[in-house]
């Protein structure tokens, strides 16, 4: 303890005999004079922050807990027109429409250019195998079968049996024919009552003589024969099919 006391006499001693040494001067006591004499001063204003250092490395995520999703952002702008798509398949055709007006200005050409058609074929076959007479148009295919198949052949042409009504229509079958062909005349209901292929009894008659004779009881067809005249004959007896049209 005797040592402290001791020291401090001796650090009073070195400051005392320091400042007997220095001399006086001017420019240090106008620069310093506090320095060397007076109590330390009170510390000045900090500096200003210096420049913001590199930026550090990014930290270790965080340990705490996450937090719920924020609600969706608004809808952005809208985007440019895309490129044209490619062209489709070609649909299936569509039903046509209908046209009244049309539809008759049609049906009625057709009507006429079937009409102008049908002519040009009859004058074909007038000019080739049948005869008009007044409105009755008469032809023959040039075979030979029985009564029954004539009628029928006439009938799926929508035909009839020529039968001749007058003079006239009886020359115009001779024409065609040559003869030998039946006619559509017959007394199948009623012996020696003459009937068209209607029923009605035939006002013209053309028979050669002694005919009808009804030969062998079963002669109830008619025939031309070849001078024009007729004949009463067996039904399946194989003539001519001769038909008539009405024009
Ligand atoms: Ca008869
Ligand atoms: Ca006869």
């Amino acid at each position: 303890m005797a040592l402290f006391p001791s020291l401090s006499l001796l650090l009073l001693s070195v400051v005392t005999t320091s400042y007997s040494e220095i001399e006086p001067d001017e420019n240090l006591q106008k620069t310093c004079p506090v320095i060397t004499c007076a109590s330390p001063g009170i510390n000045g204003l900090p500096g200003r922050d210096g420049r913001d250092g590199p930026k550090g490395e990014k930290g270790e995520p965080g340990q705490g807990l996450r937090g719920i999703q924020g609600p969706p952002g608004k809808l952005g702008p809208q985007g440019n027109p895309g490129p044209p798509g490619l062209p489709g398949s070609v649909g299936q055709k569509g039903d046509p429409g209908k046209c009244p007006e049309r539809d008759d200005r049609l049906a009625a050409l057709e009507r006429e250019a079937l009409r102008s058609e049908l002519e040009r074929v009859k004058e074909w076959l007038a000019f080739g195998l049948g005869k008009q007479v007044g409105k009755k148009f008469f032809l023959t295919n040039r075979q030979k079968m029985s009564f029954d198949k004539v009628k029928a052949v006439c009938t799926h042409f929508h035909a009839s049996v020529a039968t001749p009504m007058n003079a006239e229509e009886n020359t115009a079958i001779l024409h065609i024919t040559g003869g030998d062909a039946f006619l559509g005349i017959t007394d199948e209901e009623k012996e020696g009552h003459f009937v068209d292929l209607t029923g009605r009894p035939v006002a013209y008659q053309n028979w050669n003589d002694n005919e009808p004779n009804n030969a062998g009881s079963g002669e109830h067809c008619v025939m031309i024969r070849t001078d024009g005249t007729w004949n009463d004959i067996n039904c399946t007896a194989s003539l001519l099919a001769a038909c008539e049209f009405s024009v």
